[in-house]
């Protein structure tokens, strides 16, 4: 039995749609983005109150890196995934990790603009700092996609995870100023098992672009 607990628009977005693009029988637990992940059965699940938590024969996975690395090795090794032993196996373990060096940048700059809802409880040093931070991370995956489809030889779960930070991302650092990761990035969205991972994600955002916040004239 596989079941995943998803909040649409977030870091479980990764999970869902490897499970689309792996093809295997699963259920989906929707949840709302809310105090529901602190109530003990879900905590139980993630003891860190978030999500994803995959259930899966019998354990709870709760790090969304662990858990592509765990459904690859089970449902497509040296598909979506890269064996012990694949020339690009390091490589693949990098890219399916560093969607979480791209992703805290994205938690944080969520968490200025969404979250915090007065405007004394928000610093725009941070917000600015962030921003540039996040830009770089876009800018390590434009050097790595420059004449290349994908991350590795061919798409991987590396392209998942990464593709999903740089969709949260995208609110927060323009694409345009990285064409060859834009370019990347479109070719992941046209994949059917994006979109419909995507689903319900509208409304988490409830902006395209939030830039970064201006300091307050005079400090
Ligand atoms: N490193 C974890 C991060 C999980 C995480 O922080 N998820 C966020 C959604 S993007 C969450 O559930 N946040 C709820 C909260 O912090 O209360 C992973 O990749 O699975």
């Amino acid at each position: 039995m596989i079941r995943l607990h998803h909040c649409p628009g977030t870091r479980s977005v990764r999970s869902l749609w490897l499970l689309y693009e792996l093809g295997v029988d699963f259920e989906l637990v929707t949840l709302p983005f809310d105090k529901t992940l602190r109530q003990p059965a879900h905590l139980a699940l993630n003891p860190a109150g978030r999500v994803p938590a995959l259930e899966l024969g019998g354990t709870a996975l709760f790090e969304s890196g662990a858990i592509a690395e765990v459904l690859c090795e089970r449902f497509s090794p040296a598909g979506l995934g890269r064996p012990v032993g694949h020339p690009e196996r390091a490589a693949w373990l990098q890219w399916v990790h560093f969607a979480e060096t791209v992703s805290q940048h994205c938690a944080n700059l969520t968490q200025q603009h969404l979250m915090l809802r007065e405007d004394h409880m928000r610093s725009p040093i941070l917000t600015q700092l962030e921003a540039r931070r996040l830009g770089k991370t876009f800018g390590v995956i434009e050097a790595a996609v420059q004449g290349s489809d994908y991350l590795l030889s061919e798409f991987s779960a590396a392209d998942i995870g990464a593709g999903q930070a740089v969709e949260m991302g995208r609110h927060f650092v323009r694409l345009a100023d990285y064409p060859a990761l834009g370019r990347w990035f479109d070719r992941l969205l046209a994949r059917p098992a994006f979109a419909r991972a995507l689903e319900g994600a509208g409304g988490f955002y409830a902006r395209d672009f939030y830039p970064p916040l201006e300091d307050p004239a005079g400090s």
